[in-house]
C-alpha cells in the first residue's frame, strides 16, 4: 500500500509502476448486463473458458475503446456479435485485451481462451489443489479466468456451464442455483452442470469447483420461511471434522436475521474446503471457499481459540453476503466499506454469542499487536488509502480491524438503537449496488438523524478518520479542587507523522470515561467527544477528599488510541482490582505489566513494583478473589510482544522474551501454591466441551507456564502429558508452556505431537510452526531442515507461515545479531516469490520495525533488504520492499 506518498516525488517509486489513485476513478464506460461462461474442463492442466459478455455502450454516440484484463490466458478466438474480429481491430497484450472501436449499440462479445491450472501457483484465478479445481478472484483473480474489466463496480447475472471428467470431478459448483446436471450425450464420461446467480455482482464474487468431494449436507429454514439447502464439501475422510463448521454457518444465519432483519436470499449455500488458499476464506455469492484449517476441526484437533476463531470467520463470510456481496464496493479503494464492517459484525456475533467483556478485551490487544504496529511503520495507510500498488497488499489489519473500530466509534456516539437504524437505512438505500465509504457514513446518520435529535458529533470531521493513517495518542491530565470536590479532565489529542502524511488533524475522539466512587462502587459512565486539539470536561460535586479520585478512560476502548492518563501507580492497582469495566480493569494490569517487563528487559527489575503486582496477583488468585477463570487467565496475561517493543527506545525483541521469561520464573516461584491450588479448583471443568470448560483450561495453560518455567516437575511432566490426551487445546498450553525451557520434558512432547499428527496436514502445521519458534542453539539449521521435511508442502500458505512465521516470532534466532536470521528469511521470501506473491509479500512485512532496532541490527536487516531489493521481484513484494527501505 501506497498510502498517500506522492508518486512522482518520492524515490521510493524507482523501479515500480506508477501507483493507482482513487482520484482518478472513472466509472466504466459499459454496462455488462449478463455474463456466460463455458468452463470445460479437458485436462487439469487445460481448461478452456468461452466467455460471452453482454456489452452496453454507457455513451451511445461516440465508440469509446474496451479495454478488458487477461493475465495467463491464451486467447483462442474473439467475435463480436457472431463475427470475428480482425486483427487489427483490437490488441493483446500481457495482461489487457483493447477493442479499439467497439460498437455503440449493445453487443456480445465472445472470447475462447485456454488456461493451465496446474501451472497457477499463485492460488489467484483458477487453480489446482490437491486434484481439484478452485478459484479465487478477489481481488484481481478474474482476469486470470477469461478477459474481462475484473472491476467491483461492473455487476453482471452468471450463468455458468461447467463440463469435466464424471469420475475425476464429480462436483461441479459455482455462484447460484444449479439449473440442470446431465451427462453428456455424446461421451458418457463426461458430464455438465450448468448454474445461474440471479444476483448481479462483481467479478471477484465469482467461483468455481470441480473436484471429487463428499458433502455433508444440512438445511436452514429462514424467518420467513425459505428452505436453504446447506452443503459443505470436503475432501473424503474429513466428513467427521465439519459439525462445527456446520454449526457455526445455521448460528450466523439466526444472528444475521435476528439482529439485523437480514436474511438469506437463496435457495443454496455451499461451502468448500481447500488446503491450499491464500487467506482465511473466501466470501463468493452462495459458494465460499474456505482454507480447510478454518473448516475442519473439532475439540480434539482444534484450540478452543481455533473454535472460537472459526465460528467468528464462517460468520464473516456468511454476513458478507449482505456486507460486500448485495452491497459492494465501487472501488477498491472502498475495501474497509465491507471489510471493516464485516469485521464489526463479526465481532458482535462472538460478542453475542460468549462474552462481550472479554471479545472486547481480545480485539484490542490485537488491535494494539498488529495495526498500531502497521501505523507505526513503513506500510502505514489510512483505513482508505488515496493510492496503492498491489490491491493484494491492502487487505490489512488497518483496513480491516481500524476500519470496524470506526464503525464501532460510530455506534458509541451514536448510541445503539439510533446506530441500527442507520445500518438499516444503509442495507436498503444501497441493495445491489456498488457503494463508497461516504455512502455508508451519510447512510447510517440519515438514519439514525432520522429522529430529528442532534447527532452529538460533527460529521465532516468524522471522516477524517478515514483518511487519516496513524494512531492518535491522547494524554489526559486531571486537576483536582480537594475542598469542593470539583474535577476537571484537560484532554489533547495528536498524531504523529506516517509516511507522506505529515501533518495530521484533530478527529472525533469517542472517550468512555467515569470516576471510581471512594467505596468501590461503579461510576457512572459518562462519553466525552475530544474533537479538538485540546478540551476540558469538569465533573462538579464530587466528595471532597484530599486525594483525587480514581479516574478511569477510554472503556470499553472506546477509540482506537493510545494514551496517557497520567494515572499514578496506586491509581491503576485499584482500577487493575476493582474497575467495572473489564477492559478499563486489564488495561490498568498491562499498564502495570509493561512497566515491570520494561524495567526486566533493560536488566534493572523494580523489585518494589513487582512486590506490589505479586501482593495484587494474590488477592486475585486467593479464595475471594476472580472466580472466573477465563477473566483470571485474561488479567494476569503479558502484553504482546508488539506492543512491548514499541514501548522501547530501541526495540530489543530478545531482551524482552529474556524477561517475559525470568518474570514467569519468578512470580511461578513466589504464587506457587496458589497456583496450584487453583490448578486443582478448574481441574473439574477441563473435560467440558467447548465454549463450556474454556476459561478453565486457559487458566490452567497459563498456570503451567509459570510453575513450568518455576521448574515444578509436576506442571512440567502434565504439560508433557497433556500432548497425549484429548484436548488440543490443553496439548498446546502444554506445548506452549514447555516451549521457551530447554528440557527434556519439550523435546518429548514435541516428538509425540509429531507423531499423533503427521497425517493429517491441517494439525501438521502446528508442528511445523512449534518446531521453527522454539528457540535452540541450532535453530537455524533446523528450521532449514523443516522446508527439506517431507511432509512440508512450498504450496501451501498455511505450511510457509507456519515455519517462516514461527521463525520471525522465535526472536532469539530471527533477530540474532549476525545478521543469519534476516538473512535466511530475506532468501526464503524471494524464494517463496517465485510461487506466491501474495504469500511473499505478507512475510516480507516481517521486517517493517527495523527502523526501531539498535544499531546492529538494522545494519543487519539493511544488509537483508538489500538482498530483497536486488532480486527478482513480483509487483506485491516489490512494493513492500520499496516502501520497508525508503
Ligand atoms: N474477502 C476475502 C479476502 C480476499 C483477499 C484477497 N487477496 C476474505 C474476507 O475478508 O472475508
Ligand atoms: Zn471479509
Amino acid at each position: 500500500m501506497v498510502s498517500t506518498a506522492s508518486p512522482e516525488s518520492s524515490v521510493a517509486w524507482a523501479g515500480v509502476a506508477p501507483p493507482k489513485r482513487l482520484c482518478d476513478y472513472q466509472p466504466f464506460p459499459f454496462l455488462i448486463p449478463r455474463v456466460q461462461l463455458n468452463v470445460v474442463v479437458d485436462q487439469p492442466d487445460s481448461v478452456q473458458v468461452t466467455a460471452d459478455l453482454q456489452l452496453e455502450p454507457v455513451d451511445r454516440e461516440a465508440s469509446i475503446p474496451l479495454v478488458l484484463r487477461g493475465v495467463d490466458l491464451e486467447l483462442i478466438s474473439i467475435t463480436l456479435d457472431g463475427q470475428a474480429l480482425e486483427t487489427g481491430s483490437y490488441r493483446l497484450d500481457e495482461d489487457l485485451l483493447e477493442i479499439f472501436e467497439p460498437p455503440t449499440q449493445p453487443f456480445t462479445l465472445r472470447t475462447v481462451s485456454r488456461l493451465d491450472p496446474q501451472a497457477n501457483t499463485s492460488l489467484e484465478g483458477l487453480y489446482e489443489s490437491g486434484g481439484m479445481l478452485t478459484t479465487q478472484c478477489e481481488a484481481e483473480g478474474f482476469r486470470r479466468i477469461t478477459f474481462h474489466p475484473d472491476r467491483p463496480d461492473v455487476l453482471s447475472r452468471y450463468r455458468v456451464r461447467i463440463e469435466a471428467d464424471r469420475q475425476r470431478f464429480p462436483v461441479l459448483l459455482s455462484n447460484g442455483n444449479e439449473v440442470s446436471a446431465s451427462v453428456l450425450a455424446d461421451d458418457a464420461s463426461r458430464h455438465e452442470v450448468v448454474w445461474e446467480d440471479p444476483f448481479p455482482k462483481p467479478s471477484y464474487l465469482f467461483a468455481l469447483v470441480a473436484g471429487d468431494l463428499r458433502e455433508i449436507r444440512d438445511r436452514y429454514v429462514t424467518a420467513t420461511g425459505r428452505e436453504v439447502t446447506l452443503r459443505l464439501h470436503v475432501e473424503a475422510g474429513d466428513e467427521p471434522f465439519t459439525a462445527h463448521a456446520m454449526e457455526s454457518l445455521k448460528r450466523s444465519m439466526e444472528w444475521d436475521e435476528s439482529v439485523y432483519g437480514l436474511e438469506y436470499d437463496l435457495d443454496e449455500f455451499n461451502t468448500v474446503a481447500v488446503r491450499h488458499f491464500n487467506m482465511g476464506a473466501m466470501e463468493n455469492k452462495s459458494l465460499n471457499i474456505f482454507n480447510s484449517k478454518l473448516v475442519l476441526a473439532d475439540a480434539e484437533s482444534a484450540t478452543d481459540g481455533e473454535l472460537e476463531r472459526i465460528e467468528s470467520v464462517v460468520g464473516h463470510e456468511y454476513f458478507h453476503n449482505w456486507s460486500g456481496n448485495r452491497i459492494t464496493c465501487r472501488d477498491w479503494f472502498q475495501l474497509s466499506l465491507k471489510e471493516g464492517l464485516t469485521v464489526f459484525r463479526d465481532q458482535c456475533f462472538t460478542a453475542d454469542l460468549h462474552s462481550e467483556p472479554l471479545k472486547r478485551i481480545e480485539d484490542a490487544a490485537m488491535l494494539r499487536n498488529t495495526q498500531f504496529r502497521e501505523d507505526a511503520g513503513p506500510t502505514a495507510h489510512p483505513v482508505k488509502p488515496d493510492s496503492y500498488q498491489a490491491i493484494d497488499n491492502f487487505y490489512t489489519t488497518t483496513i480491516y480491524e481500524k476500519g470496524a473500530e470506526l464503525i464501532r466509534m460510530l455506534r458509541t456516539l451514536l448510541g445503539s438503537e439510533r446506530f441500527m437504524r442507520g445500518m438499516s437505512v444503509f442495507f436498503k438505500r444501497h441493495d445491489g449496488e456498488a457503494a463508497t465509504t461516504e455512502d455508508f457514513v451519510a447512510a447510517v446518520v440519515d438514519g439514525a438523524g432520522a429522529d430529528g435529535l442532534p447527532l452529538g458529533f460533527d460529521v465532516e470531521q468524522f471522516r477524517r478518520w478515514y483518511h487519516q493513517a496513524g494512531t492518535p495518542h491522547v494524554s489526559v491530565k486531571t486537576h483536582w479542587d480537594a475542598s469542593d470536590g470539583r474535577l476537571s479532565l484537560t484532554l489533547q489529542q495528536s498524531t504523529a507523522p506516517t509516511p507522506g502524511q505529515e501533518s495530521k488533524q484533530a478527529l472525533v475522539i469517542p472517550v468512555l470515561w467515569s470516576v471510581l466512587q471512594p467505596d468501590g462502587g461503579a461510576g457512572e459512565e459518562r462519553l466525552m467527544v475530544l474533537d479538538q486539539d485540546e478540551a476540558t470536561v469538569v465533573l462538579e460535586g464530587l466528595p471532597p477528599a484530599a486525594q483525587p479520585p480514581v479516574v478511569s478512560v477510554f472503556r470499553r476502548f472506546s477509540a482506537p488510541v493510545t494514551w496517557d492518563a497520567g494515572q499514578t501507580t496506586d491509581d491503576l492497582f485499584v482500577l487493575f482490582a476493582r474497575d467495572d469495566d473489564a477492559f478499563a480493569r486489564w488495561d490498568a494490569g498491562q499498564q502495570l505489566w509493561k512497566q515491570l517487563i520494561l524495567h526486566r528487559a533493560e536488566g534493572t527489575p523494580e523489585s518494589g513494583l513487582e512486590s506490589r503486582m505479586l501482593d495484587s496477583l494474590r488477592q486475585l488468585l486467593s479464595d475471594n478473589g476472580e472466580q472466573d477463570p477465563s477473566v483470571l487467565a485474561t488479567l494476569l496475561a503479558f502484553p504482546g510482544l508488539a506492543e512491548l517493543e514499541s514501548l522501547q527506545r530501541e526495540a530489543d525483541p530478545p531482551a524482552l522474551e529474556r524477561a517475559l521469561c525470568e518474570l514467569r520464573e519468578s512470580f511461578g516461584h513466589q504464587l506457587a501454591t496458589m497456583l496450584m491450588s487453583r490448578l486443582s479448583g478448574v481441574a473439574k471443568g477441563l473435560d467440558h466441551s467447548w465454549p463450556e470448560g474454556q476459561g478453565e483450561r486457559q487458566l490452567t495453560g497459563l498456570v503451567w507456564s509459570w510453575l513450568a518455567a518455576a521448574g515444578d516437575p509436576k506442571a512440567l511432566s502434565d504439560a508433557a502429558q497433556a500432548v497425549h490426551g484429548p484436548s488440543m487445546t490443553l496439548a498446546r498450553a502444554g506445548l506452549r508452556a514447555l516451549q521457551p525451557i530447554d528440557c527434556v520434558e519439550r523435546d518429548q512432547a514435541l516428538n509425540s505431537f509429531h507423531d499423533r499428527w503427521q497425517e493429517r496436514p491441517v494439525i501438521f502445521d502446528t508442528w511445523f510452526s512449534l518446531e521453527a519458534s522454539t528457540p535452540r542453539s541450532d535453530s537455524l539449521e533446523r528450521i532449514a531442515s523443516l522446508l527439506r521435511h517431507p511432509r512440508y508442502d512450498p504450496m501451501a500458505p498455511n505450511s510457509v507461515r507456519a515455519v517462516l512465521g514461527g521463525l520471525a516470532s522465535n526472536p532469539r534466532v530471527f533477530h540474532a545479531l549476525d545478521g543469519s536470521g534476516y538473512q535466511f528469511m530475506a532468501e526464503q521470501i524471494i524464494a517463496v516469490d517465485q510461487r506466491n506473491a501474495i504469500t511473499a509479500s505478507r512475510l516480507a512485512k516481517v521486517f517493517s520495525r527495523w527502523r526501531t532496532y539498535g544499531s546492529e541490527r538494522q545494519a543487519a536487516v539493511k544488509l537483508a533488504l538489500s538482498r530483497l531489493a536486488a532480486a527478482d521481484l513480483s509487483t506485491n513484494t516489490r512494493e513492500v520492499v520499496t516502501l520497508m527501505d525508503a
